[in-house]
């Protein structure tokens, strides 16, 4: 039992930096106050805006708290009886590769463990795929390709060790803050430290670089196979290294050599300047501790294995790999992306780190397990088993702890797929979803501050996530939900769990099984963990694997010895044929789509969205776009535009920056038919997948843009939840005591704007007061409601998009009363004269704004991010918005 406050060390359930926290938990006002964990060593007490604002995100309010059947709620007995039996009756009739389930990186190493036990060795079949199809499995298959294993070699306290980090495809300073943070410190402390940042488009990531590489979309390998040539030209490549330890050099290089034979050519392929390149080539070149740290910007790709291997090769032919201060390094993307892997995942994958490659491996785990029926072929990856169900062959689906309406590439067609399926169940700890709602059966699932278990970072450090509060309603954990369906199949003795360090420590136990010089050995191995009982099972500190006889504190570092785990025990060379994204015709869709994160949004929003203070940062769905195509296009700053690829369509407002380069255009990931009407991303992308590792282009697909032709615009602020479901284009994010909503629409507005005061005026006992502007000849139409003297909603219609700025009139919804100037100010939309406003939000944690930085530095003549730091205390938590400070100045 929790006591009333007390203090318990967990993990952020966000990226894959996998912080530490500190949290005072309140179990009484069920209320958690956060604080960096200073004695984590994935972040010494640091936390970025996210893991800062977990406390904004344990309301109830939208939780899936109770089992339901197609909408009706119902006991879990119920729920879990109809999930085995229809579950048993499809495998009976169809086989077992027609079911399957759909998982995540955001479960817990326990859960996945039971998840893939259940599918793998009893249902017997390996449809079982996870998100991280779209995340990590080219760095999966890049490293199994070149180690022989699925294995990161270094750690984060390399970046105090290197002399030159490379960051390819990766938006550290808003994906993995907290790493950016430390890199950003470690150039501090050593100037000399060089960073390149090579990403098609300016980031805020490029505010730490010495060299930025806008390289063209997807023309990464060409040009690491230009560094390789370069290296091998200027005889900078370690002879001894690539003797001892390595293997197919030969080919590599004649093959990169081939494709990117010099300078010159490398810079025309990927619209690089030749200065540039050698620059970059002179930098690898001189520098003995490098390491390049890459993320999405490589792994989705129609290539993305080719493209890790192509890096690898630089670091295998120079050595640069298993010693302090340098090799290739995987930013994982989800919370426990690395614990998925270990577990086996992904469809190609078995358990521990095996696969169904080899017959020893599949008997091996077989008799682990005690199972007569488990898979013996990979199961299919996720676009081929959405693919699947669409044609019928997939007849029963469960997802667990991801939203693919959204976050697959052709979104719209997995709509389609999951109508298709006979029988849909979701797992999820949000009621309303865009997947969720497909679903036959919703299970409850606990959530962060419920859950308890285990994640590996980006570092394989393994640490505990804990529970600090009760179950919410009947939210179950996934393990126990697993297990439970696994019982009602007849699969009880292998499902007999009762705590997750029963899980956790039979998981630990078949990383060790029969791994010795006899049956070789694999690179994962936690016997050091495996005979755990439950009180050092709570108590477990973090540790990075291998923990075994050899390393019983972790391993910081693999491959120290250049042995890898290959057959040969040598690393491999892959010889890599750069291959362009494969494509629709251009002429259609001349511009290429790129997509990504926000700083303060998690994915699909279900979690992020509930911080007022984390929908400040962005709070609309846009689209960056360099000017010159802007002006081809006829789009201005703030206009909505339709953006459309051969897959599908969305709506988002047009931000111009040179930033992006010509052709190409960024949105970001997170919006759902939950937080607006049309802005559905995943819809537009490319499902086109990666031969190797199956992972999807998300990062390039050919679309078009126009304007969207709206004939009137608006936004609405209310202290009252509304329904807008009736105009074509609507936003709606949560404010500090206010909902937001922006809409817009091809219709005329009346009889729309009456409809709406019907339901403001409705949702009061009072009788409402309103104050009104209207000229109709330019379209303009402001009203504001007030409830006994109380500002209650503001509704702002225009023509066009040339609308009041909505920060000052949001803050005017914390006050009881407004003063008679801002009343008599409120229609015009801006604050009285000689008033404050702090503008757009810039500093999350401080809730700072961009008016309040840009009057301070102006007033004090303030040159640095640290004078207005020390002034405002803008930028001095988090730091991941002193890249925007430092614009302002
Ligand atoms: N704030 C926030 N942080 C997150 C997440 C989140 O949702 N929000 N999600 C987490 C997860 S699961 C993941 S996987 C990580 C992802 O972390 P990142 O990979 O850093 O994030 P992305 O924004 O998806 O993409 C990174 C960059 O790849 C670039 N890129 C696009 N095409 C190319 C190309 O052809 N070559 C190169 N070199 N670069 C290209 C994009 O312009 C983009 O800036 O973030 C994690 N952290
Ligand atoms: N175009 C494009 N598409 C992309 C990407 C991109 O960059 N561009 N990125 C891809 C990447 S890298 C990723 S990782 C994916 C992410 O995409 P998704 O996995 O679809 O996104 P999330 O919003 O994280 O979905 C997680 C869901 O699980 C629920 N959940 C959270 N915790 C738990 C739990 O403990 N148990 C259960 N049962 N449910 C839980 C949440 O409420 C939420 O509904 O998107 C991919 N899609
Ligand atoms: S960097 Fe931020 S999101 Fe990532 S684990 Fe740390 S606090 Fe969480
Ligand atoms: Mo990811």
């Amino acid at each position: 039992m929790l006591n009333d406050l007390s203090i318990i060390q967990t993990t952020c359930p966000y990226c894959g930096v996998g912080c530490g926290i500190s949290a005072v938990v309140n179990e009484e006002s069920h209320s958690v106050n956060i604080q960096g964990d200073p004695l984590h060593p994935a972040n010494v007490g640091k936390l970025c805006s996210k893991g800062a604002a977990l406390g904004d995100t344990l309301s109830l309010d939208g939780r899936l708290l109770e089992p339901h059947i197609n909408g009706q709620v119902v006991d879990w007995d119920a729920a879990l009886l109809l999930v085995a039996n229809t579950f048993k009756e499809t495998i009976k009739t169809y086989g077992a590769d027609s079911v399957a389930i759909y998982g995540s990186g955001q479960l817990l190493t326990e859960d996945y463990y039971v998840a893939n036990k259940f599918m793998k060795g009893f249902v017997g079949s390996a449809n079982m795929d996870t998100n991280s199809r779209l995340c990590m499995a080219s760095s999966v298959a890049g490293h199994k390709r070149a180690f022989g294993s699925d294995t990161v070699p270094g750690c984060y306290e390399d970046f105090e060790h290197t002399d030159l980090i490379i960051l390819i495809g990766s938006n550290t300073a808003w994906c993995h803050p907290v790493i950016f943070q430390r890199i950003r410190a470690a150039k501090q402390l050593r100037p000399n430290l060089k960073i390149v940042v090579i990403d098609p488009r300016r980031t805020a990531t490029c505010d730490l670089a010495d060299l930025h590489l806008p390289l063209a979309s997807g023309s990464d390998a060409i040009l690491f196979n230009g560094l390789l040539s370069y290296l091998n030209k200027e005889q900078a490549l370690n002879q001894d290294y690539i003797d001892r330890n390595t293997e197919g050099f030969t080919l590599a290089i004649q093959t990169a050599e081939m494709s990117a034979p010099g300078i010159a050519e490398v810079a025309a392929q990927c619209q690089l300047n030749e200065t540039d390149v050698q620059y970059f080539y002179d930098l690898f070149k001189d520098h003995k501790n490098v390491m390049s740290l890459y993320s999405q910007g490589i792994n989705q790709s129609s290539s993305g294995t080719d493209k890790v291997n192509t890096i690898i090769n630089c670091h295998l032919a120079t050595g640069r790999i298993g010693q302090s201060g340098m090799g290739p390094f995987s930013l994982t993307g989800q919370p426990n992306a690395m614990g998925g892997r270990e577990v086996g995942g992904l469809a190609n994958q078995l358990a521990a780190h095996m696969d169904f490659s080899k017959v020893d491996d599949i008997n091996r785990v077989a008799r682990f397990w005690g199972s007569d029926n488990i898979a013996t072929k990979p199961g299919l990856p996720a676009v081929e088993l959405f693919n699947a169900m669409a044609t019928g062959k997939i007849k029963a689906l469960w997802i667990m702890g991801t939203n693919p309406v959204v976050s697959m590439p052709n979104a719209d067609f997995i709509k389609h797929a999951l109508e298709q399926c006979d029988f849909v169940v979701v797992s999820d700890c949000i009621a309303q979803t865009d997947t969720s709602a497909f679903a036959h059966v919703l299970l409850p699932a606990l959530g962060w501050s419920e859950k308890d278990g285990t994640v590996t970072n980006s570092e394989r450090r393994i640490s505990r996530q804990r529970a600090l509060f009760k179950p919410a309603g009947n939210a179950k954990a996934d393990w126990w939900i697993i297990s439970q369906v696994a019982k009602r199949m007849g699969f009880n003795q292998a499902f007999n769990y009762s705590h997750p360090y029963e899980i956790f420590t039979e998981h630990a136990t078949l990383s060790s099984f029969e791994n010795d010089i006899t049956h070789g050995y694999r690179d994962f191995d936690i016997s050091g963990l495996a005979t755990l009982d439950q009180n050092s099972y709570e108590n477990l500190q973090p540790i990075q694997w291998p923990v075994n006889t050899n390393n019983p504190k972790g391993t910081e570092r693999m491959f120290a010895d250049g042995h890898y785990f290959t057959p040969t025990r040598k690393a491999q060379f892959i010889a890599i044929t750069p291959r362009p994204p494969v494509n629709l015709p251009y002429n259609d869709y001349p511009l290429i789509l790129n997509t990504g994160r926000l700083r303060d949004q998690w994915h699909t929003m279900t979690r992020t969205a509930l911080s007022a203070k984390l929908n400040q940062h962005s709070p609309v769905p846009y689209v960056e776009i360099n000017p010159v195509d802007a002006k081809n296009y006829n789009l201005t700053a703030g206009a909505l535009a339709e953006l459309e690829s051969g897959w599908g369509k969305m709506l988002a407002r047009v931000k111009i920056t040179d930033d992006q380069t010509l052709g190409n255009v960024f949105v970001p990931m997170h919006w759902t038919a939950q937080y607006a009407s049309n802005s559905r991303m995943g819809a537009l992308v490319n499902p086109e997948v990666d031969p190797i590792s199956k992972q999807p282009e998300s990062k390039h697909t050919p679309i078009r843009i126009k304007l969207y032709q709206a004939v009137w615009q608006g936004f609405i602020l209310s202290k009252a939840q509304l329904d807008l479901c009736d105009v074509s284009y609507r936003v709606n994010s949560k404010g500090d005591f206010f909902y937001r909503y922006e809409v817009a629409s091809q219709e005329l507005p009346d009889p729309w704007f009456n409809t709406l005061k019907d339901t403001l005026n409705a949702n009061s006992a009072e009788k409402p007061e309103w104050q009104i502007y209207q000229d109709a000849s330019l379209g303009c139409y402001r009203a504001a409601q007030f409830i006994k003297g109380q500002l209650n909603a503001v509704i702002f219609i225009a023509a066009d998009h040339k609308l009041p700025e909505r920060s000052w009139l949001s803050s005017l919804f914390a006050k009881v009363t407004l003063e008679p100037a801002e009343r008599r100010a409120l229609l015009s939309g801006q604050p009285p004269k000689g008033s404050h406003e702090s503008g757009k939000v810039v500093c999350a944690c401080f809730n700072v704004g961009e008016k309040t930085l840009r009057a301070c530095i102006k007033e004090k003549q303030f040159k640095t991010h640290q004078e207005v730091g020390q002034c405002l205390k803008a930028g001095t938590n988090c730091g991941t918005c002193i890249s925007e400070i430092k614009a302002l100045l």
